[in-house]
């Protein structure tokens, strides 16, 4: 007999040991009506849920948001209004490496953070660049097969990287950032967090704003080089995931100002390029930073699983006052976030601690797998009901809304003026990084072109970095070129480097 309590089956039974499975005589074979054994193994299988197909590795912490501006002409939601203070949760990742892959592999990161609000939960799901690679949501299972691993030999393959991105030129201004210095952050506290899309807000008497959101380190933008990037990669394959953990363990709060850009309405229609297309940033001297609060993060998970692992962001979850824009990979989004956490968390993963809202849940769903709350067993399970359940109210859920053109179509959004795939590209290259970031891209790009071995796919991505600046794609051919002759020479083939290598 001891003090300590008695473990148990999951039933609750007090078990006879956790060294001795059942056997007959103490050499003998194992009994399978040893229930706790056969439930101890079949428990233990059961850990681990499917990782996410993509942002498969990552961390993260609890936070809070408070609002120090005042963005109520723009929105009615209730934790942007003044003084507002909100529980959060924020989860950063990287894109392309599965579980256990090192955080510091060349990627564009994750930026997802949730807000408990008053009305319900609303996240964004950004990443640490303000673009992405493509702009129809149909084309995003392509664009994450080029980038993973081949189905033969289970390798990454600069020739199917280079081969998608050559053909969907779109992806340019997004892979400028990923070869560029944002692709190798110092650290998830040192780098910065985009909303990407454009959002709708609408105030208080119904007028609409097209939005989009920046969080800002506080802790300044920093990277690392590529050399010491590999040597992390290997030492220390956790250096974001620990890097986080420690300094709010030791009280080092990490925070981010929250900006947004705001459009009027009405210019959506006439600006000079499609503000809806997400491969495109707004310019600043168009569309001003606005400061709207700050976001800290100050507690680190209890357990990883529970508040990390099982955690479900998502791009459909809007409160009153926020709503989609006509932006098609949003559109996508919109549906593929809370299918891809039914199958990978489970029907009722809203339920969850981590998941479920501070709001009221009220509606008439019921039961599933592993449902635990359940709505009291008299109330009606149907609406329209007159038994005083509860009442769906336009006025209050308040969706937004736009004008479109209605016929069905499948093409690109008609082009603007200004509607190109490689001219933000070329000024982030030119006008944005300084002579040493830009040597540093062109040693970048140099290896990552260099891995591919199909010569039409070499010839591409030249032409692919000649549009974006024609004096950078004349270096990058003269490299590879002396690449390829020392190659020759030394009978040693050049390493595939792209996403995530
Ligand atoms: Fe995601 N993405 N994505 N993505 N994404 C997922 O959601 C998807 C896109 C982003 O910390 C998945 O639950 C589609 C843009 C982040 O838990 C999945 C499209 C942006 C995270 C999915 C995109 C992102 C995800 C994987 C094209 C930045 C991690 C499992 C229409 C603006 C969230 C899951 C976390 C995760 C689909 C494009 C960011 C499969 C279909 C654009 C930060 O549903």
């Amino acid at each position: 007999m001891t003090t300590l309590p008695p473990t148990t089956t999951q039933t609750g039974t007090p078990v006879p040991s956790d060294e001795h499975s059942l056997t007959a005589g103490s050499e003998g074979v194992t009994a399978l009506h040893d229930r706790y054994l056969v439930e101890k193994l079949a428990q233990f299988n059961r850990e681990r849920i499917p990782e996410r197909i993509v942002h498969a590795k990552g961390g993260g912490a609890h936070g809070v948001f408070e609002v120090t501006g005042d963005v109520s002409a723009y929105t009615r939601a209730a934790l942007f209004q003044p003084g507002a203070r909100t529980d959060t949760l924020q989860r950063f990742s990287s894109v392309a490496g599965e579980q256990g892959s090192p955080d510091t592999w060349r990627d564009v990161r994750g930026f997802s953070v949730k807000f408990y609000t008053t009305e319900g939960n609303y996240d964004i799901v950004g990443n640490n660049t303000p673009v992405f690679f493509i702009r129809d949501g149909i084309k995003f299972p392509d664009f994450i097969h080029s980038q993973k691993r081949l189905p033969g030999s289970g390798l990454r393959d600069a020739d199917m990287q280079w081969d998608f991105w050559t053909l969907s030129p779109e992806s340019a201004h997004q892979v400028t950032y990923l070869m560029g210095d944002r692709g190798l952050p110092r650290s998830w506290r040192t780098m910065p967090g985009f909303g990407s899309h454009t959002y709708q807000w609408i105030n208080a008497a119904g007028e609409r704003f097209w939005v989009k959101y920046h969080f800002t380190s506080n802790q300044g933008n920093v990277e690392m080089e590529g050399a010491e990037a590999e040597l992390i990669a290997g030492a220390d394959a956790d250096y974001y995931r620990r890097d986080l953990y420690e300094a709010i363990d030791a009280g080092d709060f990490p925070s981010w100002d929250v900006h947004v850009q705001v459009m009027p309405y009405e210019e959506g229609k006439t600006y000079r390029f499609n503000p809806f297309d997400l491969t495109k940033v707004w310019p600043h001297s168009d569309f001003p930073l606005i400061k709207v609060g700050t976001h800290t993060l100050n507690r680190n998970p209890g357990n990883f699983f529970a508040e990390i692992e099982q955690a479900a962001f998502s791009p459909a979850n809007f409160v009153p006052g926020i709503a989609a824009s006509p932006d098609k990979m949003l559109m996508a989004r919109i549906f593929s976030y809370p299918d891809a956490q039914r199958y990978r968390v489970g029907t009722n993963y809203n339920q969850l601690p981590v998941n479920a809202p501070q709001a009221p849940v009220n509606n008439y769903s019921q039961d599933g797998a592993a449902r635990y709350h359940f709505n009291d067993a008299s109330a009606p399970n149907y609406a329209p009901n007159s038994l005083g359940g509860p009442v769906a109210d336009e006025a209050l859920a308040g969706d937004g809304t736009w004008e479109s053109d209605g016929a069905l179509v499948r093409s690109a959004a008609i082009l603007r003026a200004d509607d190109d795939d490689f001219g933000q590209a070329g000024t982030l290259y030119r006008d944005v990084f300084d002579d040493a970031a830009k040597a540093r891209f062109l040693e970048t790009i140099t290896g990552a072109v260099g891995g591919v071995t199909r010569p039409e796919v070499k010839e591409r991505a030249i032409a692919y970095w000649t549009s974006v600046d024609a004096t950078l794609g004349a270096s990058l051919r003269l490299n590879l070129a002396d690449g390829d002759a020392e190659a020759t020479s030394a009978n040693v083939a050049a390493e595939p480097v792209g996403v995530g290598e």
